[in-house]
């Protein structure tokens, strides 16, 4: 995945420190106590120091001091965690949406080992003073969260890839391959309510997804393209943080609605290719479960 051309963004071990603070860090969008950010000095990953992070719930957040990043760009972030507690990172870019935040990553569990962590994001806007995050929750005497020897680099452009791209999967879970990247994609919408529609392309399995997106209100039978992440909720696959949404034609012939859940897209791949096309109002359904279960579970 390295090439020559990589750009670093941010290289921190942590190991020079003004006050009580590492340089480098607590930029703006901070909203951890700075007393809950702690120098530490046995137990390092490299050199000297380390840096600890202490909160409950909900989630709080430690940035970087203020980078530029480039829109369309994806960033890489490799860093060294141990401890109890959960952390994941983001970014703050100035988008225009979601307060102008990135989709977060998922949660990683710290142990009591050093682990490496690779996460990447993607920046929606050219920004002169975005900020990297990282964000920790539900952390515990004594060593909370310790993190180390963080790297970001610039990794490249966001790529494209097809709803059967993100769908089609041979992981036993059902998740994603793309799981937690950002793609740029598009289809023909086939249902649309305030807050989300589905995208198709073709009629066959794999060729349906989910789009959660409170900006756009697309019509069915528009061709939409669209960067957005890709996330796993509930054993759905599903699109978030969408970025770039733009309608290409009105007006599309709708391909014939799909079942979309992964689950019962492996049970169908079981079932030998026994395909279930749902009426509208079975999307409909599916749609207000999945808004009830996203407002009643999905972590602030
Ligand atoms: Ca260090």
């Amino acid at each position: 995945m390295a090439t020559a051309a990589q750009a670093q963004v941010v290289q921190s071990g942590f190991e020079t420190w003004t006050g009580n603070l590492p340089d480098g860090w607590f930029g703006s969008k901070s909203n951890i106590a700075q007393s809950a950010v702690a120098q530490v000095t046995t137990d390092v990953h490299g050199g000297t120091y380390a840096v600890q992070l202490s909160n409950g719930t909900p989630h709080k957040r430690f940035t970087s001091q203020p980078v530029a990043v480039a829109a369309g760009t994806v960033y890489n972030i490799n860093f060294w965690v141990r401890g109890s507690g959960q952390v994941r990172t983001g970014l703050y870019d100035g988008r225009t949406d979601a307060f102008g935040y990135a989709p977060y990553n998922s949660y990683t569990t710290a142990s009591a080992t050093w682990t490496e962590v690779n996460q990447s994001v993607a920046a929606a806007v050219d920004a002169a003073d975005a900020e990297f995050i990282f964000s920790v929750i539900s952390t515990g005497a004594p060593d909370h969260i310790v993190i180390d020897d963080v790297t970001i680099t610039q990794g490249g452009s966001i790529p494209d890839a097809s709803i059967y791209d993100i769908q089609f999967t041979t992981i036993p879970n059902g998740d994603s391959p793309l799981n937690g990247q950002t793609v740029n994609t598009g289809g023909i919408v086939t249902a649309s309510y305030v807050d989300a529609y589905y995208i198709q392309s073709g009629s066959d399995a794999w060729r349906g997804v989910y789009v959660f997106d409170n900006f756009s209100l697309p019509a069915v039978g528009d061709s939409v393209t669209l960067t957005a992440t890709v996330s796993e909720f509930n054993n759905v696959t599903e699109l978030t943080g969408i970025t770039n949404f733009s309608v290409v034609s009105s007006g599309n012939a709708v391909p014939a609605a799909l079942n979309i859940t992964t689950v019962e897209a492996n049970a169908e791949r079981g079932a030998a290719r026994r395909r279930r096309a749902l009426p509208t109002a079975g999307c409909h359904r599916s749609h207000r479960a999945r808004r009830f279960l996203q407002r009643h579970a999905r972590p602030a």
